[in-house]
């Protein structure tokens, strides 16, 4: 064991606080400068709608700055003092604040100012709404944990999108589909949680990074969990409604399409059934009567073996609308996945492409879904693969609310074993150009509905939460979740900034620390890509619990053939010259690069051309050559990761350091494992040995 020198207690021994463990500032002369204003918070005579803001406030400063702040209700006498509050109330705030500031302010926006008068400086934290307070308060904590520079600051900010959700893919009898650290906060053993002081700490987690949508079931809704909606449950889920209503989040649930036979005792499901409308309808009342503010359901249907309106004859359209019908009266909403596609595909049909079905099942009912309704798009055509192209409903789409649907739990990409975050891969995603409307025509602009007019948008992720200790199973990876909170408020933030914040928020300010995480971080999903699946082909993983190589083992595709490896070439011919045809599904002028194979982007080569092996790329290698040296390098990458994290013994808590190493440890030796089966699967097939003569297994 070796002797930390950092003290536990002040940078969280265990990880359970996350970004939220308010360590003290190592620098004395800003904790100073802080604290002359820090220490005096002044509100209206209102305190209640402020309660929970005025307490996170409170519990924040004496973390960063070691001072108990005075709260009081009325300017102090030439102090200087932070003035919190909700502002167009007709209270004190309201004159420290500009009209052409306050109408800058949307609901969920929040003002931080700071001026002098006198010798005092006052710091405004201010909202138009309590909610927009909160985000306000966990705001300026943040500059303070991260040191800013707050004098003189006049920073108004709101939300880029209007819907940031987060997707819990939890049973109710506590286990997790894709859930890589413990079993459900939410529910155990068919029962929803007692443990409802966990669940106020994740709403504050959730909410200090601006959440303000949960759903707090898995999307796969089985007979049993169809019961959620029912009087059995209800009455708890309107429990857990409540602790998020509190931190300005919404629940919805998932439900099951076919609820109306499964639980509602009809021999039918068909989304134009009067009978079937009418329950629904009856459930809407219900669900309303005791949670006022549901957010509404979630559906997964005729994928994956789920129900859904196919088997009526109807439309995903009819399925929707008839169920938004239903919320519409009580402003509910309907998100329909668009992960609908032929899981029993025969993949030695070269025709059939499981990528092309989101846009051929959803493009010619655009327009045709109710204002309530938003398809939640997942973001590449396949399924969270560490390299996909962005999926083509992004853009084509014109007339439809839209959901960005991203990943955190890492099903495909280490299952929180491995380190791999994944806020450069999803930057990529939102700024990906999809010229819809001419250049500059990304996919984070369509999804705030600014591009097409549409009334709704936003971004929702499956989480990567559960009840370890950490939450997250490997300490690191709540950097995903982190990041990916912040980039559903402003995907204009960059990784780097993003990472930043959370390495001074999570660890210390020290330079060594910060410069040597946000290294790690940053390059860790490039690394992750080297030792695993090459040139966006995909897949190559164990079938089912999709951990470890096996380059023919996608579970839909007993031949193992979807990559189209043999022993001259690999990748898919997507273009519409010679292959699926899928290429043509974008915009005619991102099309044009996919389909040329002199264009195409070349980590995404194989997703769209098959290739000799004899292939020169860019780089002067051969494909096959590619293929060895990127799983070389990756496993010394990963060995360059764990030298680096051991370079910061007694920089971090010592639980977290010994953790974080450990999973380090497994990475490494996982690793190898992937380059040996995948260059070996490789050279066998192609008996073409590595140029540098290295051994392959
Ligand atoms: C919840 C993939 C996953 C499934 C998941 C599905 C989905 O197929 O492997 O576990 O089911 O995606 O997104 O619905």
């Amino acid at each position: 064991m070796y002797k930390s020198n950092v003290n536990d207690e002040l940078y969280g021994a265990n990880g359970y606080n996350c970004w939220l463990g308010y360590h003290l500032l190592e620098n004395g002369e800003l904790r100073e400068n802080y604290s002359q204003w820090a220490s005096n918070i002044v509100i209206s005579k209102e305190p209640d709608e402020i309660k929970i803001a005025l307490s996170e406030l409170k519990s924040g400063i004496n973390g960063i700055l070691g001072v108990d702040a005075v709260v009081v209700t009325r300017e102090p006498e030439q102090s200087s003092c932070i003035a919190l509050g909700v502002l167009g109330r007709g209270q004190n705030i309201d004159s420290y604040v500009k009209y052409d500031e306050v109408v800058q302010i949307g609901n969920e926006g929040f003002i931080i100012k700071a001026f002098k008068t006198g010798n005092s400086e006052i710091v405004v934290v201010a909202g138009t709404t309590t909610k927009g307070l909160l985000y306000g308060v966990f705001s300026l904590l943040r500059l303070l944990q991260t040191e800013a520079t707050i004098s003189g600051i006049l920073k108004i900010e709101n939300p880029a999108n209007q819907l940031r959700i987060i997707n819990h893919w939890d049973n109710i009898d506590g286990s997790i589909e894709r859930g890589y650290a413990g079993k459900s906060i939410f529910f155990t053993d068919n029962k929803v949680t007692e443990d409802l002081g966990r669940i106020k700490d994740y709403a504050r987690l959730l909410c200090s990074v601006g959440i303000n949508s949960i759903v707090i079931n898995n999307v796969n809704v089985h007979k049993y969990e169809s019961m959620l909606i029912t009087d059995k449950y209800l009455n708890d889920v309107a429990s857990l409604a409540q602790i998020f209503r509190d931190y300005g989040i919404k629940l919805y649930l998932s439900a099951n399409f076919a609820s109306t036979i499964e639980i509602g005792g009809l021999a039918t499901a068909d989304p134009l059934d009067p009978q079937v409308r009418k329950w629904w309808k009856e459930k809407a009342d219900e669900i309303y009567s005791l949670i006022p503010d549901f957010g509404g359901f979630l559906i997964k249907a005729d994928s994956e073996f789920r129900p859904g309106p196919f088997t009526y004859g109807r439309t995903h359209a009819d399925g929707a609308n008839m169920l938004a019908e239903a919320l519409e009266p009580y402003g509910g909403l309907v998100i329909w996945r668009c992960f609908v596609y032929n899981c029993m595909q025969d993949w030695r049909d070269r025709i059939t492409d499981r990528a092309r079905a989101a846009y051929d099942n959803f493009m010619p009912l655009d327009g045709l879904f109710r204002e309530n309704v938003l398809l939640q798009i997942k973001n590449g055509p396949m399924d969270f693969q560490v390299r996909e192209p962005v999926s083509p409903l992004f853009g084509g789409l014109q007339k439809t609310n839209q959901l960005l649907e991203l990943q955190i739990t890492q099903e495909y990409t280490g299952q929180q074993k491995h380190l791999c975050y994944l806020v450069p891969m999803w930057k990529e995603i939102l700024d990906f150009d999809t010229m819809a409307k001419g250049r500059n025509t990304s996919v984070k602009k369509i999804i705030t509905g600014s591009v097409f007019n549409n009334k709704l948008g936003g971004m929702a992720a499956v989480t990567n939460i559960g009840n370890d200790l950490n939450w997250t199973g490997h300490q690191m990876a709540q950097s995903n979740t982190y990041g990916y909170a912040r980039l559903c408020w402003n995907p204009d933030l960059s990784a780097e900034k993003i990472t930043d914040e959370w390495v001074r928020m999570t660890y210390s300010n020290y330079e060594k620390v910060v410069n040597t995480v946000k290294e790690m971080l940053l390059g860790s999903w490039r690394t992750y890509e080297n030792y695993t699946s090459p040139l966006g082909i995909g897949w190559m993983v164990n079938p089912n619990h999709h951990y470890g190589p096996n380059v023919d083992g996608y579970e839909y595709d007993k031949w193992g053939t979807y990559h189209r490896a043999d022993h001259k070439g690999i990748g898919v011919d997507r273009t519409v010259k010679s292959g699926t045809g899928y290429a043509g599904q974008y915009h005619k002028d991102v099309a044009g690069i996919y389909e040329d194979m002199d264009k195409c982007p070349e980590e995404l080569l194989l997703f769209f051309h098959h290739m000799p092996y004899d292939y020169i790329l860019k780089s002067g290698e051969t494909l096959i050559q590619y293929i060895y040296n990127t799983h070389f390098k990756g496993v010394e990458e990963v060995e360059e990761l764990r030298n680096k994290w051991f370079s910061l013994k007694g920089w971090i808590s010592e639980e977290i350091f010994l953790h974080v190493l450990e999973r380090l440890d497994g990475q490494l030796e996982h690793s190898k494992e992937w380059r040996d089966v995948i260059n070996t699967y490789f050279y066998r097939k192609t008996g073409i040995s590595d140029e540098l003569g290295r051994k392959i297994y």
